[in-house]
This record gives C-alpha cells, sequence and structure tokens, in this order.
C-alpha cells in the first residue's frame, strides 16, 4: 500500500516485533518464536496473502467465522457508515441504538420459533457464560436453585473465559487456571468412527444419547439445570453424530425437564445448509449461542437467542439481570451482522450451501477416501473432518496422531492451503461462497498435502 508505514518492512521486522511482544492465543510461544509467525496482510474472496507475496486458499474461513469471504464491500460500507454515525453507545442507561434493536429483531427472525430474545455480548465464550448464567438464574427464579449442574460433552470446545472452559470438556486446557466453576459433568461424545467399536451409527448415536439419561439420574434431575452441546463439534475435529442422536437428547431433555443449550459458534449462519445446525439435526433448544458467521467475523459480536418460557420468567420475575459488557450490542458490530444476514439472504447462501456447494465440497472431498492416509471423512454442508489412519482394513491410527497431524497442516501451509490439524483429524470449514473451481484447488492442494505427509511417515508405496 503506498504511503503505508509498513511499506519497505521485511517479513522478519514483524516476525521479531511479534516474538518480542505479541503473545498467540493456543499457541506454543517459545516454539513458534523459534520459527517465526507467517505474517497476513490482505485477503480477498477464500484467499489470504503474505509477506513473501505467497497466496493461500482459507480452507478454514479464518477460525471458521468469515462465511462471506474476504473483501465485502457490502460489509466495510456498513461499518464505515455506522463509524461515521454513532461508533459507539451502550445499552445500559435506558438507551438502545437502531442497528442493536434491528439485529435483535432480525435475529429473532431467522432463529427457528420461540427463540425471540436476543442478549449480546462479544464472543463464543461470553455468549457461552451468559447463557450458563442465565440457565441458573431460570431455575432458581422458578423456585429451583439447586437444579445448578450444566451436562456437557468430552472434548467439547465451548470457549476460554472461565465459565466456557469449565463447560468445555477438554483435558488439556481444563488442566490450565483450575479451580474451574462448580456443578459441571461430562458424558461421551457422539464420535461414531472413532468411539462405537463397530456398533451401528444410530444404535451408538442412541447409546451416547443415553449416557446423558444416566448422568441426570445419576446427579438427580431436580439438580440439573441444563445440557450444553454443539450440533456438530467443530473445534473437537468435526464430530458429526448420527442421525438418532440430537432427538433423543431432546426427548431426555423434555422428559426430566432439563433445559438444552445449543452452542451454535460454529454451526450457526449456514454452516450445515440451514440457518442452524439446530435443523439440521432435529435440536428444539432452549437457548442458543451465536458469534463467528454473526458478523462473518468482520467484528466481534455474539449473542444468546433465549426462548419464551426462559425470558419471560427471567424478565418478569428476576428483575435486574446484572450481567452484560461495555459492548454489548455494539453498534458497529450489529450494522455489520445486519448486513451480514442480508447478504445472506440476497444470496440465498443457506439454500447454497444445502442445495450446491455443501454437496459438491463433501462429493469432492469424498475422492480422497482412496488415499492411503485417510481413514474416515465426516462432514455436513460446509464442515468436514477427515481421520489420519496408519492402516486401512481394519482402520489404525497413528501412535502419534499429534504429529502426524501437524505434518499434514504444516504442508499445507506451505503448498497454499489453511487445512488445521485437530489431533490426527484434519478439519476443514471453507467459506460458505467459494465456488465450484476452488473446491477443486481446494481438494488438489490436500491431496499434494496428504501425498508429502503419507512419504514422511513411510505410506507413500501403499
Ligand atoms: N463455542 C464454540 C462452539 C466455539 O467453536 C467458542 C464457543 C468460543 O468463541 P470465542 O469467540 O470466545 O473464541 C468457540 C470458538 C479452533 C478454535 O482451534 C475454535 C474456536 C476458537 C478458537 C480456536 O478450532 N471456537
Amino acid at each position: 500500500m503506498s504511503g503505508s508505514p509498513h511499506e519497505g518492512r521485511e517479513t522478519v521486522y514483524w516476525q521479531q516485533l511479534d516474538r518480542h511482544h505479541h503473545w498467540h492465543p493456543f499457541t506454543d510461544t517459545a516454539a513458534l518464536n523459534a520459527k517465526g509467525a507467517r505474517v497476513i496482510t490482505r485477503a480477498s474472496g477464500v484467499y489470504l496473502w503474505d509477506t513473501d507475496g505467497n497466496r493461500i486458499l482459507d480452507g478454514m474461513s479464518g477460525l471458521w467465522c468469515v462465511n462471506l469471504g474476504y473483501g465485502r464491500t457490502e460489509l466495510i460500507e456498513a461499518a464505515s457508515r455506522q463509524l461515521a454515525e454513532l461508533p459507539y453507545y451502550n445499552a445500559f442507561f435506558q438507551t438502545t441504538t437502531m442497528p442493536a434493536a434491528s439485529l435483535a429483531a432480525e435475529i429473532a427472525k431467522v432463529t427457528p420459533q420461540g427463540l425471540d430474545r436476543v442478549f449480546f455480548a462479544n464472543s463464543g465464550s461470553e455468549a457461552i457464560d451468559t447463557a450458563i448464567r442465565m440457565v441458573r438464574t431460570f431455575w432458581a427464579v422458578e423456585g429451583k436453585p439447586g437444579k445448578s449442574w450444566i451436562i456437557a460433552r468430552q472434548n467439547a470446545y465451548h470457549g476460554s473465559t472461565i465459565g466456557a472452559l469449565s463447560v468445555g470438556g477438554q483435558k488439556a486446557q481444563r488442566q490450565q487456571g483450575g479451580p474451574l466453576v462448580g456443578d459441571v459433568a461430562h458424558v461421551p461424545q457422539p464420535f461414531w468412527y472413532g468411539e462405537a467399536g463397530g456398533m451401528p451409527a444410530e444404535d451408538f448415536g442412541l447409546e451416547r444419547a443415553r449416557a446423558i439419561e444416566r448422568k441426570i439420574l445419576e446427579l438427580g434431575p431436580d439438580r440439573v439445570a441444563a445440557v450444553f452441546g454443539e450440533p456438530v463439534q467443530g473445534a473437537g475435529g468435526v464430530i458429526v453424530p448420527p442421525d438418532s442422536y440430537w432427538p433423543e437428547v431432546v426427548r431426555i431433555c423434555r422428559k426430566y425437564d432439563v433445559l438444552l443449550v445449543a452452542d451454535e459458534v460454529i454451526c450457526g449462519f449456514g454452516r450445515t445448509g440451514a440457518w442452524f445446525g439446530s435443523e439440521t439435526f432435529g435440536i428444539e433448544p432452549d437457548l442458543m449461542t451465536m458469534a463467528k458467521g454473526l458478523s462473518s467475523g468482520y467484528l466481534p459480536i455474539s449473542a444468546v437467542a433465549v426462548g419464551r418460557r426462559v425470558a419471560d420468567s427471567l424478565i418478569e420475575k428476576a428483575g435486574e439481570f446484572c450481567h452484560g459488557f461495555t459492548y454489548s450490542g455494539h453498534p458497529v458490530a450489529a450494522a455489520v451482522a445486519l448486513k451480514a444476514i442480508s447478504l445472506m439472504r440476497e444470496e440465498n447462501l443457506v439454500e447454497r450451501v444445502r442445495d450446491d456447494i455443501g454437496p459438491y465440497f463433501q462429493q469432492s472431498l469424498a475422492t480422497l477416501a482412496d488415499h492411503p492416509l485417510v481413514g474416515h471423512i465426516d462432514g455436513i454442508g460446509m464442515l468436514a473432518g477427515l481421520s489420519l489412519v496408519a492402516g486401512k482394513k481394519p482402520d489404525r491410527p497413528f501412535a502419534e496422531p499429534d504429529r502426524v497431524g501437524t505434518l499434514c497442516r504444516d504442508h499445507c501451509f506451505a503448498n497454499g492451503l489453511v487445512m488445521r490439524a485437530v489431533g490426527g483429524r484434519m478439519v476443514l470449514a471453507p467459506p460458505l461462497v467459494i465456488s465450484h473451481a476452488e473446491v477443486d484447488e481446494l481438494v488438489r492442494l490436500a491431496r499434494l498435502s496428504l501425498d508429502m505427509t503419507a512419504r514422511d511417515v513411510g505410506l507413500a508405496d501403499r
């Protein structure tokens, strides 16, 4: 960019600044500093560029969020108009703003029937913390303060604030910075390929749903506030549950009068081929958390959509709900989110994922199933996870899945593709606007990187 203070600086300059001062999230900083971070400078459509001029196909939509792709002038203009008009005002002082009120109404329209009260926050983690406080406060005002336990799944990722971390079920994270929030229990996830041991998928789905029922009975239904779960566990490795799972979880929650919170941070806004993953999987949530795709990642904003039972009770009986954030309903973020939703409508993106690019993406990825490293591919809409295996028929996992996943991820990056590794699973979540030709390129680069990984681990000739 001409006249920019960045002009003429070499990659190493930025890496040096970063190394000395920038502490990266979810990163082994010592290891990163030893090699230096890749410096991303600009992006357009589904592509990123770095300071060395490399073009990279973003198979992860940033971090599962840039659903509309990069460089959307409509979003940029919505932000800039709102910045000029009213860059900030809060919703605490008996005041509101037009973007916040409009966005709340718009979210009420696109979410399933009944979820028509919307509380704003800035990140998925804050939305989860908000939902924790809401469900526990709901039971307290209903005269059942003992209903405080939350049940979630092992390997679930719900965020990094202490509340969200406590509901999450990933071991390595839970080991840092405790003690965690109490009264949270975890049950096994519905990961058919990895954990069913040959049980048919439908039976396994029911069995894993009934693990929730067993936990409710063990704790006592009068002590359980809510079940929290993502329709498809994203950061856990794209764990697509069998069709039988969620309807059975819904039945169980209703039977024992336990609230159901759908964490739609990744699955929301078209990712699974419906506005929300809850619709794809037959979930009838009492509350829904959302973030990421809400603003297509252009600005930080999240929300909790709350159904009538919980909202009416809290609003009518709890008095002041002592919770909120300086930037709850930030007008600029809300203006961008409003525009993102209207673009999704204008471009029929939900239908596109359901009927066109989603099936094309899944069929194209399925061509990788013959690769010696690829065990099983799970996917729905624009979400996919593939397991890397050391041998096939029967499939054998690697003894060091993380090492092989990292090798594959690094080959992808070097070849111009962002494909993430979650242990021994490779995950993809490209922008919903990706073209057929770009999907072809993604699959070609993935195969090339898998071939290089296979060579590294001595599987090339199989
Ligand atoms: N719920 C879900 C389902 C998420 O995926 C959060 C909550 C928390 O959102 P915030 O905005 O607080 O980050 C998330 C976030 C990864 C990765 O490595 C995934 C997330 C965040 C960071 C890394 O896949 N998801």
